[in-house]
């Protein structure tokens, strides 16, 4: 089994579907009563796409263990298995990012083939220098683009560029470089002699960028170093970007923050000059835990999308993000979480647009905050349940995405062609 049959889908939807019209209904009356087309929201929610990390489709760990899950996909052919059926329930999510030298094959344009034939795109390319590979020259133990050896920054050089290749062949336009590099102590690292290093290496890298690409930079602020990072924040990202030129710009990973900051604004500071590259979304309480997105703050959530369809109201020049998916399933099935985790990004974006933008604007000006603030309340509080639902079954994909996944049983069909690996490392994401 390697995608849940369309006429099951069709047939569990049809016992959701006398419920969802009456909510569809009574949410279309409703939402008219304040000047709202709920055709048009269910449009903008049809058209709206997350891409899905391939790596996200496996189960995660953390630095202690990873208890893998039953029918785990083995391979990048076994991840776009599992991401076509998160895209055939969900019809949000029809692209994937795949990370490098993890889903490495020998033959990108059979790859290729396998992904177009499952309806699927690939977006944002991503590198790897945050752990070494077998057989490989020269460590990353210390760092890589800013490493102090030269042969290791060459060497890390080499490999985003072979990177973009591997990108060109399936399609993608994107490249997006996250380093682990930093310190953990105090004095270890000459901050600006590193942050030197990282620039003079990521030049090269941009130098072999093809015209209608973009670099993205991740910033961290830490882990796997947990004393200084040399792309810690935005702060440090922006100055790339700046640094190495209009075709890069920066990446928000929701994770990447220490607890409370207002990432709203860091969002809001990107568009204004032109660098806002894209999202990772994922949820967190501590730092990067990678949690499924929307499940602990849905309400930064929803304020980060306001910025977003402000800057999309507004037309503002250079505004063009992509929207990705990272987080990493520990006591989940990824395809349950990923699918979620679509839907509640979905979520945010729909109740954005039912922010009265001319209302807002207008109570700001009158410095009013409590109205402004309850303006952004109102839009939050509205239940859109019934608009993601639609828009998922006008495009023929269902009504209530995990229950069907449940009922195909098609974790249990592919654990039987899915053998455990061995083995019982910790994960990474
Ligand atoms: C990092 C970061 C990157 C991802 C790795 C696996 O924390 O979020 O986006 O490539 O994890
Ligand atoms: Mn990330
Ligand atoms: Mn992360």
């Amino acid at each position: 089994m390697s995608r849940i049959d369309k006429d099951f889908i069709d047939e569990v939807n049809q016992k959701h579907l006398v419920d969802l019209q009456k909510d569809y209904d009574y949410l279309g009356e409703r939402l008219s009563r304040t000047g709202q087309d709920i055709e048009q929201l269910t449009g903008a929610a049809q058209t709206f796409q997350i891409a899905v990390p391939s790596w996200g489709t496996g189960t995660g760990g953390t630095r202690f263990a990873r208890f893998p899950g039953v029918g785990e996909p083995r391979n990048i052919y076994d991840k776009l298995e599992d991401c076509a059926v998160i895209n055939d329930l969900s019809q949000s999510t029809n692209s994937v990012s795949p990370h490098f030298p993890w889903d490495k094959v020998d033959d990108f344009t059979d790859l290729k083939h396998r992904s177009d034939a499952l309806g699927l795109s690939w977006i944002a390319v991503n590198s790897n220098t945050f752990q070494d590979q077998i057989g490989q020259e020269h460590s990353y133990k210390y760092g890589s683009l800013s490493h102090t050896s030269q042969d290791a920054r060459e060497q890390a050089i080499q490999h985003n560029i072979d990177v973009i290749q591997y990108g060109k062949a399936l399609g993608a336009k994107s490249l997006t470089v996250w380093v682990g590099d930093g310190s953990n102590h105090p004095g270890q690292q000459h901050f600006q002699h590193s942050f030197e290093r990282y620039l003079a290496s990521m030049e090269k890298i941009y130098a072999e960028l093809p015209n209608d690409w973009e670099m993205h930079i991740e910033h961290k602020m830490f882990e796997p170093a947990f004393y200084s990072t040399v792309i810690q924040d935005w702060g440090s990202n922006i100055l790339a970007a700046m640094h190495l030129g209009p075709k890069c710009k920066s990446l928000v990973d929701l994770g990447h923050h220490a607890p409370n900051v207002n990432i709203e604004m860091i969002v809001s500071r990107l568009i204004q000059f032109k660098k806002l590259g894209g999202f990772h979304f994922n949820d967190s309480k501590y730092g990067d835990d990678d949690l499924d997105s929307g499940s602990l703050h849905p309400y930064q959530q929803f304020l980060i999308f306001n910025e977003l369809v402000d800057a999309q109201a507004r037309k503002q020049d250079g505004f063009d993000p992509t929207y990705m998916l990272d987080q990493s399933h520990n006591v989940t099935d990824p395809i349950e979480s990923l699918m979620n985790s679509a839907e509640e990004v979905q979520r945010s974006y729909i109740k954005a647009l039912l922010i009265d933008r001319d209302a807002l604007y207008g109570y700001q000006h009158a410095n009013d905050a409590m109205m402004a603030s309850s303006e952004l309340k109102k839009a939050f509080n509205l239940d859109v349940s019934a608009i993601l639902a639609m828009a998922r079954y006008r495009d023929g994909g269902a009504i209530d995405p995990i229950a069907t996944y449940r009922q195909s049983g098609y974790r249990q069909s592919v654990a039987k062609l899915r053998p455990a690996v061995a083995g019982n490392a910790s994960g990474i994401v």
